[in-house]
């Protein structure tokens, strides 16, 4: 049974993606993805030179239990590391079956799905896309824009995160600026294996 809570109502800023009021504030910065770009040079350079904040995440916070919703925004900055745009560290959720929707209000971007069995997708991300990530599915948003990419997302507050196995080896493509353009190359490190 989940706790009985009361109704609650918070704003959402459409253009900054700002949740208010809103209970848990997470940063993520360069410094916290050690590893997970392909050019470690580079990583250790612009941690150096300031640890720049690559995103945020504004989640609200109700207890983490079964029959309960996660409501949260992200905001992932533009830019690249070496060639490889700036992403989210990606997951599993912990409860596998869990699934969860996201709605882009912001930039542009692409959202890497992958399952264990090897199946990968890469789906378009721009304002009013409106995407099913369904339970098994790890996801990774890539910012491949000039803007901020803004995104909204709800999720079962029993899901949990999984960030080892990603952490490690990535998803099977990653997202490289070719001339301009957006591209999907294979990983480098899933070859390896
Ligand atoms: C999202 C993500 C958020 C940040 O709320 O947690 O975009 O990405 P990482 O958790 O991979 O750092 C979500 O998918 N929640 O389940
Ligand atoms: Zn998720």
């Amino acid at each position: 049974m989940a706790d009985l809570i009361s109704p609650f109502t918070m704003r959402l800023d459409f253009q900054r993606g700002v949740l208010d009021p809103c209970n848990n504030v997470i940063e993520r910065h360069l410094s916290d993805m050690r590893g997970m770009y392909l050019d470690e040079a580079a990583t250790e350079e612009a941690i150096e030179g300031g640890d720049p904040l690559l995103y945020e995440v504004y989640q609200y916070d109700v207890p983490f239990e079964t029959g309960q919703l996660l409501v949260v925004t992200s905001i992932i900055q533009p830019g690249k590391l070496g060639d490889e745009y700036y992403m989210t560290k990606g997951h599993f959720h912990e409860k596998e079956d869990r699934a969860e929707v996201y709605l882009g209000l912001g930039g542009q971007g692409h959202l890497l799905l992958e399952t264990r069995d090897g199946e990968f997708k890469a789906l378009p991300v721009e304002p009013g896309t409106v995407t099913y990530i369904p339970p098994y599915w790890a996801h990774r948003m890539v910012n491949t824009g000039q803007e901020e990419l803004v995104f909204f997302g709800v999720f079962p507050a029993d899901a949990g995160h999984n960030y080892d196995e990603i952490e490690k080896r990535g998803f099977a493509k990653v997202v490289v600026d070719r001339d301009g353009e957006p591209t999907l190359v294979p990983n480098p490190k899933r070859e390896k294996r």
